[in-house]
């Protein structure tokens, strides 16, 4: 009966039941963090007092911010160094490779959890893992031992036919996913695939499916750990990881999608959105101005070698600039080895080291009114760093194509070598520093300048009046919350600094207006929060005063983050009620101290005179957090 994912979490359940849509508590297996969101987490997790961690497995990497334009990165990379070997964490250095990459190849075991502080945690789903995404802090208490709360989830399974025709690749499988189900329609939801289709998918191209499920909002997805993922084990002398797991013959669903791989063609997501999606052929001949190939989506050996196969003997357009970034230092050190590195040289390729690179804003920004092809998973405004580019997500096979044309090509029109799967990985971890019990003790944590204390909120008062700082409408991502990029990232460990960035490309009076009101409220449509899953986006707001957004709905992972930092996530129950309300209108809550289960809050707009009801399913756990001004003062409190 049950599925994969009812099977690993029964395995792993410490509260609840499994209800879907109820509240349960799961066991944390391992634990990643990456750089950008790490030192916060190992803040939090210092402010915990935890010695070494309790997880069967923690990996600290560091990828995102790798660009040292000053001392501040640098910096946190010493600091993360450090940390994670006083409490026990293996630390993969920077140029090791992409966090989800190498976390597939060398970690990521079938049947275990894993809780990352990234939203594309769920790339180690390719294997089997149930990998989620969360908030730093959520992470650091599952690297203390605490249990990991979240709601059961709703199973979609998406059941895949026939294989894949030349030219079409795995990334055209889930951007045919994001048209169907959209970037909310996963919210709730784990996507488990099956079907005689996925057989002919090896694990790097299941996990690109994984990876960009975190594009349709999804709690993680899965594939069966079977034959491939032992054969990809094996490869990188890990068999020994390997067990068996699938659904049940008669597993229930709640929905499923089929797919014909025989038939799907290449596909494109428009900006800004991933599931603004279409097939390749209705843009054929657009104009081309920067080819991006790379991150945690698509940067695997294979991906690469379909690549080099394609830039064979060819030279790029002169009007294009082709980036690649392999997606870790075994893809980097293999492509050297066979060639595939210089036939990129070769074509007109700039070669960027193996991190996330353009794909978070670390350089590479495109020139003004670009049209930048990208093999990433997010294209959302301004993620680029040149607000006027429009960014568009294609397969490696599409996008080494279109750099040699100067204009979108079909690659099923072009003929190259379809790449095979290596017989062995090359594996050297001599860049993972392990954890070393011995040497702990006398460990000195090193923390440079820019690295500032944690702010912790201040338990919930009984009632809040202030104004609405900002009305912002559907599908608001992080990043448009807490912009990225490489004038933001150096401050990520300096809440005060980055508080500043807050909103910058949506309302640039943001900061000012909360700092001139002290605060007050965030008035948002559907869907609120989507895309990453960094705290600074609920941490900054806190910082500077934001008590509740008030939503038409949320995202995961980032209404779990307010709830951490003691900001109340609150949804109208009319959606007619939101049209009501203008920015700068006063807003009054009372009886804060009484909120309870299930009960509706009511919400008197002050400036217009009107009165309205929200709900905040927020369960015991959660409206003790809030009360206590946020996690951290939760566990302070019950210690
Ligand atoms: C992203 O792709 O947006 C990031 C950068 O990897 C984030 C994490 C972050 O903001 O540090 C994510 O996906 O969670
Ligand atoms: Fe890095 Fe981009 Fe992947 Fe985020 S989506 S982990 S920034 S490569």
């Amino acid at each position: 009966m049950p599925t994969i994912t009812e099977k690993i979490i029964k395995q792993h359940l410490i509260d609840g039941t499994l209800i879907r849509g109820a509240s349960i508590g799961i066991k944390i297996d391992q634990t990643l963090t990456q750089d950008a969101t790490g030192t916060m987490a190992y803040l939090q997790l210092e402010a915990m007092g935890v010695d070494q961690v309790k997880t069967e497995l923690s990996v600290s990497y560091v990828d995102h911010n790798t660009l040292q334009n000053g001392f501040e990165n640098a910096d946190d990379h010493k600091y993360l160094q450090t940390v994670a070997l006083k409490h026990g964490i293996y630390f993969s250095r920077p140029g090791n490779g992409i966090c989800h990459q190498i976390h597939l190849e060398r970690f990521a075991i079938p049947g275990k959890t894993l809780l990352g502080s990234d939203s594309h945690t769920p790339t180690a789903g390719a294997m089997g893992s149930l990998a989620i995404g969360a908030g730093g802090l959520d992470v650091a208490c599952a690297m203390a031992g605490r249990t990991f709360h979240l709601q059961m989830p709703h199973i979609i399974n998406v059941k895949l036919h026939g294989s894949l025709q030349r030219g079409v690749s795995s990334k055209d499988i889930i951007l045919k996913v994001l048209q169907q189900l959209s970037v909310k329609g996963g919210v709730g939801n784990v996507i488990e695939y099956s079907g005689d289709g996925i057989k002919s998918l090896s694990i790097p191209q299941r996990a690109t499916i994984t990876n960009m499920g975190a594009e349709l909002g999804a709690t993680t997805s899965i594939f069966p750990s079977d034959e491939r993922t032992r054969e990809f084990l094996k490869k990188q002398h890990r068999e020994s990881d390997w067990t068996e797991l699938c659904a049940d013959d008669d597993a229930k669903y709640d929905q499923i999608i089929e797919i014909n791989l025989d038939n799907l063609e290449p596909m494109i997501a428009m900006p800004h959105s991933p599931d603004h999606v279409l097939p390749i052929t209705e843009v054929l001949g657009l104009k081309v101005d920067q080819v991006a190939i790379g991150s945690c989506t698509n940067s695997s050996y294979r991906d690469m070698m379909s690549v080099a196969n394609i830039l064979k003997g060819k030279m790029i357009h002169p009007d294009v600039s082709l980036v690649i970034s392999p997606g870790s230092r075994q893809v980097l050190n293999m492509l050297a080895k066979n060639n595939g590195l210089s036939t990129m040289i070769s074509s007109g390729a700039r070669i960027l080291e193996s991190t996330c690179g353009p794909c978070i804003g670390m350089g590479q920004s495109p020139i003004t009114n670009a049209l930048s092809l990208r093999t990433f998973n997010r294209n959302f405004y301004g993620r680029s760093g040149t607000l006027s580019a429009k960014v568009c997500l294609v397969s490696p096979e599409t996008a080494a194509a279109s750099a040699l044309t100067g204009y979108i090509v079909d690659p099923r029109t072009v003929s190259f070598q379809i790449p095979q799967d290596p017989d062995e990985f090359e594996i050297d971890d001599r860049m993972i520093i392990p954890p070393n019990k011995e040497q702990a003790k006398d460990v000195e944590v090193i923390r440079g300048p820019n690295i500032k204390p944690l702010p912790i909120n201040t338990p919930l008062e009984k009632k809040i009046q202030k104004k609405v700082i900002i009305k912002v409408g559907d599908n608001i991502t992080t990043d448009h919350i807490a912009p990225a990029g490489a004038k933001v990232l150096p401050y990520r460990s300096n809440i005060e600094k980055i508080s500043q960035f807050i909103f910058m490309n949506v309302k640039p009076s943001f900061y000012n207006d909360c700092m001139n009101n002290h605060g007050g409220f965030i008035i948002a449509g559907s869907n609120y929060g989507q895309g990453s899953s960094r705290e600074h986006a609920a941490l900054a707001p806190m910082y500077l005063g934001i008590k509740a957004v008030i939503a038409k709905s949320f995202a995961r992972i980032h209404r779990a983050n307010l709830i951490n930092f003691g900001i109340i996530p609150l949804s109208f129950i009319n959606e007619c009620d939101y049209d009501q309300i203008d920015e700068m209108d006063e807003l009054c809550i009372e009886n804060l101290e009484k909120i309870s289960v299930n009960q509706p809050i009511s919400v008197t707009n002050i400036t217009k005179n009107i009165t309205f009801t929200v709900t905040h399913n927020l369960n015991e756990l959660d409206i003790e957090t809030i009360q206590a001004g946020g996690t951290l003062n939760l566990i302070r409190h019950n210690q």
